[in-house]
């Protein structure tokens, strides 16, 4: 992923700021569920991963946005300073759209390798998730939510939209690329779908539980903000049940796929345990 700048004429500074974005050791966990999706069907790993380092440029962006003062207006992520606090808020902004651009252009730059429809279909879909009807939609709910109770349905809603859509695309996104069948798509949907429920819920319990010195990030920052959270609605118990729910439903949804599926079935307990 380090090449993705030096490889481009960009201006040394903002170049700069892009890779601080980029680089800063998140877990990657989207273009590691997209790579896993497509190597159930294709042996050509090593050939699309600019597409998987698409999506990973599209989440780098988004949290360089929601860190933002207009935002959730974080000071810390992955463990060291905000983009913004780091290059200024201009900056941070431009950082985010230039993630963004750069995220679509890795993924289409796949086209001279694979063919152009599936490449077209699977960036449709990661495209979608993170625009108004996934990320940026949840994110519009999100920050309009503020300071009100929600029900578990609307609180679902934004988390499926915010930070579920990204998810399932990546796994879609892969088994599309990969020449997956319209059943085994359909498995990785829903694996997906109960996976970014699983994600979303786990984040929300860091917020709670979390050490800041392992997170790398601040915590208790939901009751600042007086957001909605599933432990604010459900207590911590039940929230880590309804974890424990979501794990086994995205683990069921693989069996179709037999034992080359593990990794994924694995990774569900990894979301569930996780410490960061
Ligand atoms: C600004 C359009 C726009 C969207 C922002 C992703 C997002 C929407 C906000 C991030 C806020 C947040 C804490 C969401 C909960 C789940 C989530 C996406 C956590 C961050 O993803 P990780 O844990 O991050 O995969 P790393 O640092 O590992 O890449």
């Amino acid at each position: 992923m380090g090449k993705i700048v030096k490889e481009r004429d960009i201006p040394k500074e903002l170049g700069e700021a892009i890779e601080y974005a980029l680089l800063g050791g998140g877990k990657r966990i989207r273009p590691f569920l997209f790579l896993q999706a497509f190597s159930l069907f294709c042996d050509r790993e090593k050939e699309i991963i600019p597409f998987a380092c698409g999506i990973e440029a599209i989440h780098s962006y988004s949290l360089v946005h929601d860190d933002l003062p207009v935002m959730d207006d974080d000071d810390y992520r992955r463990g060291r300073l905000t983009t913004h606090k780091v290059f200024g808020e201009a900056n941070a902004l431009l950082v985010g759209d230039a993630l963004l651009t750069l995220g679509c252009e890795l993924m289409g730059s796949v086209a001279r390798k694979f063919p152009p429809a599936l490449v077209g279909e699977a960036q449709q879909k990661v495209i979608k998730a993170s625009g108004p009807e996934g990320m940026v939609g949840g994110q519009y709910l999100d920050l309009a939510a503020e300071g009100k109770e929600l029900t578990l349905e609307e609180l679902e809603e934004i988390h499926r939209r915010k930070t579920g859509a990204l998810i399932q695309a990546a796994l879609v996104g892969g088994a599309i690329l990969g020449g997956g069948d319209s059943v085994a798509v359909k498995s990785l949907e829903l694996y997906g779908q109960e996976l970014g429920l699983l994600f979303q819920i786990t984040d929300d319990l860091l917020d709670v539980e979390g050490d800041p010195l392992i997170t790398g990030k601040s915590s208790q920052k939901d009751e600042v903000l007086e957001k909605a959270t599933y432990p604010r609605i459900l207590g911590v118990k039940a929230t880590r049940e309804k974890a424990i729910s979501h794990c086994y439903a995205a683990q069921k949804a693989l069996n179709d796929l037999g034992d080359r599926a593990n990794i994924l079935k694995n990774l569900a307990e990894y979301v569930y345990y996780r410490d960061r």
